[in-house]
């Protein structure tokens, strides 16, 4: 395997040393092949929102397995998942069940070009939306934890029709807007970033975003396949009251197994096939065993203060990580929605990709190998988000800022830290 590993960001490039081999996951944790136990803050990059191996999740699994595994064929599980991720996102009217988060985005864009009558498409640099080969333009996740800003193999011809701007800068948006007038298809943006690190909106930035692609007739996509059903059941949009004309979802929605959606206006999704004329097909969409735990994960979501609960629990852990590096004397600048969370090695806070670029990569490569030698596993990238569970606990919390803090000091103490600009700003 490339890099020995199916999927780039999890071969320890950007923080060194061998990825550690995961053999079993239980609730909060993880275990390696040694027998290592780890409290796990990548919940495998989202999904396991409820915990690893949850009893309730295995059972649904377990029931739906015992009726086959896959009949290619439309079943009745399928439209309850269907129903359910309709229910808690308004905006999406119709909706089509893929297989990834990558199948979900590559599919929306082929629809919203359709729709649109028209090639190009926006995005915002350090947001990740897969790997389909227009989506590989200056984007997040493991192609920025790699530095690749771009990928060969991505002819020119498919890239010169992806726009990118910097997130949180409406000025630029408008420049944007105003040069291509009415020829962008769509905008696709995650309305928070997760794949370049925790990056919020600032207040008006969104909304501005959906005025001009209202005023220019471009599809609105957000990209909720990190944030949906994980910051709030209904995502960042219930938080910030703005309706995409189009959703793309994955990661919950599937509890752990391959399950990717996208969706939205009626009349967008029309157009997919058979009902319209955009070809979008997959063997394995709405595989029973893969819907069957995604229904389960989001019925346990379902439970009085699950979203309270792990938003409670992000705070805790954020603010306990800057409070132990403020005794440190190391700046950190954190941030967190619902189950997900977010720190950087900076002084100040953090509003775009070029931003996460500046932050500190060194003490962040020394924070996770202490950390991991410690039992705690973060992201091994400093360009992700962390996420957590419904099983951590808040025991769990403070054993992590326990383990911070000692970092947080060895961190200071490093020579490395001492030149570095980061620290010289916070001296000053
Ligand atoms: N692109 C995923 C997170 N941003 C990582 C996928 C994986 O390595 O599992």
């Amino acid at each position: 395997m490339p890099g020995g590993v199916n999927s780039p960001v999890r071969a320890f490039a950007a923080v060194g040393g061998t990825p550690v081999f995961m053999k079993r996951g239980n609730g909060a944790y993880l275990w390696d092949e040694d027998g290592n136990r780890y409290i796990d803050y990548i919940t495998s990059w989202g999904p396991a929102i409820v915990g690893h191996a949850h009893p309730e999740v295995l059972a649904a699994i377990q029931s739906a397995a015992a009726d086959g595994l896959s009949f290619g064929t439309p079943t009745v599980r399928e439209n309850i998942l269907a129903h359910m991720i309709i229910e808690a996102m308004p905006a999406i009217e119709m909706l089509r069940l893929v297989s990834s988060g990558t199948e979900a985005c590559m599919s929306a864009l082929r629809v919203a070009r359709a729709f649109t009558g028209r090639n190009k498409i926006l995005k915002f640099e350090g947001c990740y939306h897969g790997h389909a080969d227009m989506l590989l333009v200056k984007a997040g996740s493991g192609a920025a934890t790699l530095g690749l800003s771009g990928s060969p193999g991505v002819p020119e011809s498919t890239a010169q029709h992806t726009l990118t701007a910097h997130f949180n800068d409406v000025e630029q948006l408008q420049e944007i807007f105003a040069a291509n007038i009415k020829t962008i298809a769509a905008v696709i943006v995650e309305p928070i970033i997760g794949n370049a690190g925790f990056i919020r909106p600032q207040p008006g930035f969104l909304e501005a975003l959906k005025k001009l692609c209202d005023a220019h007739g471009t599809v609105l996509i957000f990209d909720e396949v990190m944030t949906g059903f994980r910051v709030a059941r209904g995502g960042y949009q219930s938080l910030c009251g703005i309706k995409p004309d189009m959703t793309v979802l994955g990661k919950v929605i599937g509890g752990g197994m391959p399950v990717g959606a996208y969706g939205g206006r009626r009349d967008i999704m029309s157009l997919v096939a058979p009902a319209g004329p955009v070809y979008q097909a997959g063997t394995l969409s709405g595989n029973p065993l893969a819907v069957a735990c995604g229904i389960k994960t989001l019925e346990i979501l379902g439970c009085p203060d699950a979203y309270e609960t792990l938003a409670a629990r992000s705070k805790n852990l954020v603010l306990g990580l800057k409070s132990a590096a403020e005794e440190c004397g190391v700046p950190l600048s954190v941030d967190f929605e619902g189950g997900m969370f977010g720190f950087f090695f900076s002084q100040d806070p953090v509003r775009n990709y070029e931003d996460a670029k500046r932050a500190d990569m060194i003490s962040f490569k020394k924070f996770f190998q202490l950390m991991l030698n410690d039992g705690i596993y973060f992201a091994p990238s400093a360009f992700e988000a962390g996420f957590l569970s419904l099983a951590h606990s808040q025991a769990d919390i403070d054993a992590t800022v326990a383990v911070a803090r000692n970092a947080f000091k060895q961190i200071q103490q490093s020579p490395q830290f001492k030149e570095s600009p980061q620290f010289k700003e916070s001296a000053e």
